[in-house]
């Protein structure tokens, strides 16, 4: 006979807050991927100073290394990043099971990855590449073919603009912002844009009010009211946009109310920089995937794609085994349409998420001795069946005071995650 047990409840189908908006997509999807991509990635993070010394940083290399501006346009007017293949960067982002990709169009330091109408600061206009390419229409377009969304990156911040730093001058670089974003949505039709650079900032001050962040939201939805926007679009970040932004970093526990996406770097920076090799692991990644599932959240993984304009190696292979995981087995079962599984407290065992009838115990760290994982959760319900995904070992599922216990028969392997799939009742 079933366990009666505490579980996540007959809340399941009605206690999502965003059950059929613009944003359905987003909270399906779970999982993609971040691309910090400009003419900083033609410095490939290190800058020689005229005292022969060396400066390492990546998209901040201008700031932090104080590259005087003369510098740092001869230097862009070289940037050829012949070797960008749209194809190949969406294969990594399907290989890796993403389902939607977010590039920066433009970052902090102003220069525009597409070709502009508004100023010459940008990729076709200020670079040794090919005129004719344009090298978001090419990820546009293998996006669509592969079925995949595609984002846009764009900070408010601009420390190439100088109608950016003064208040009597910032009027008139918003206009040309709005200029650029109306360029972006209507010659590429993002599904998303991700705003960054709006928090304060003095040397050089940054104007972006409240008021600016508002009138920009409601700008974008009249050019397109399906577009997602994050919530650095505004100063106030918890009501601003669609979605929070916490940054490198997973909350420690589930977030409800308002939709968030982790993101998140695969080494120590954002953009490419030939020094860094402090790869994260794939078990480490396809873990913080399962984590930031089982709290309701996304997981936006970085790729810093270098001066040819190519994703690292280490990033593509961790990339692919993140995939393999994920498709092995329907592991990826417990990504997809999953969220939180409704648990009274974060397991310390790994994770679990929840998706019709469907419940998700993701384990990373089996206990000792074969003792069992207790999950204890909202309310009660059945327990109709289980299994594991992946791999042929079995667990033995009995109710157990407040809740119920999962016990490996037979010797537990602590492979990235067991997951552990549990049919219960009432379902949606
Ligand atoms: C910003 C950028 O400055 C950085 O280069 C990168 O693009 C990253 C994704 O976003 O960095 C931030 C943004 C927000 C915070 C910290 C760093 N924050 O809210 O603490």
């Amino acid at each position: 006979p079933p366990a009666q047990v505490a579980g996540p409840g007959t809340d399941y189908a009605t206690d999502d807050p965003f059950t059929s908006d613009r944003t359905n997509w987003f909270r399906q999807d779970r999982f993609g991927m971040f691309i910090h991509f400009g003419s900083y990635s033609n410095w490939e993070g290190e800058y020689r100073r005229p005292d022969g010394s060396v400066c390492r940083n990546a998209e901040w290399i201008k700031r932090e290394c104080g590259i005087p501006m003369d510098a740092y346009e001869k230097q862009a007017a070289t940037f050829n990043p012949a070797d960008f293949d749209a194809k190949a960067v969406v294969k990594a982002a399907k290989d890796a099971g993403m389902r939607y990709i977010v590039i920066t169009s433009k970052h902090h330091e102003g220069y525009a990855m597409w070709p502009t109408k508004v100023n010459s600061w940008n990729l076709r206009d200020h670079s040794a590449f090919d005129k004719n390419r344009d090298i978001l229409a090419e990820l546009k377009q293998a996006t669509t073919a592969a079925g995949i969304k595609l984002g846009f990156y764009y900070s408010i911040w601009d420390w190439h603009d100088p109608d950016f730093a003064s208040p009597t001058t910032f009027p008139k670089y918003e206009q040309r912002m709005y200029a650029q974003l109306k360029e972006l949505v209507d010659g590429y039709h993002p599904d998303l844009l991700w705003f960054d650079g709006e928090w304060s900032t003095e040397n050089p001050h940054n104007p972006w009010s409240e008021r600016d962040g508002e009138r920009l939201e409601s700008y974008l939805h009249g050019l397109s009211p399906d577009l997602v926007v994050n919530n650095r679009v505004g100063k106030r970040r918890v009501v601003d946009g669609d979605y929070g932004t916490p940054e490198q970093e997973i909350p420690a526990a589930p977030v409800d109310g308002q939709l968030w996406e982790s993101c998140m770097t695969l080494n120590d920076h954002w953009g490419y920089a030939r020094y860094d090799q402090n790869w994260k692991s794939s078990t480490t990644l396809v873990r913080n995937l399962l984590a930031t599932t089982s709290r309701s959240g996304n997981y936006l993984l970085n790729v810093g794609p270098d001066a040819r304009g190519r994703i690292p190696q280490p990033s593509v292979d961790r990339l692919r085994q993140m995939g393999d995981w994920l498709r092995t087995s329907g592991q990826g079962e417990a990504v997809y349409g999953a969220r939180y599984g409704g648990l009274v407290d974060e397991p310390a065992w790994g994770s679990v998420s929840r998706k019709g009838d469907k419940l998700y115990a993701a384990v990373t760290q089996w206990p000792s001795g074969g003792a069992a994982l207790h999950l204890k959760a909202r309310t009660a319900f059945d327990v109709k069946a289980a299994r594991v995904l992946g791999s042929g070992q079995q667990v033995r599922v009995t109710k157990a005071g407040d809740g119920f216990d999962i016990r490996p028969s037979g010797a537990a392997t602590n492979a990235v995650a067991t997951v552990v799939e549990l049919t219960v009742n009432p379902g949606p």
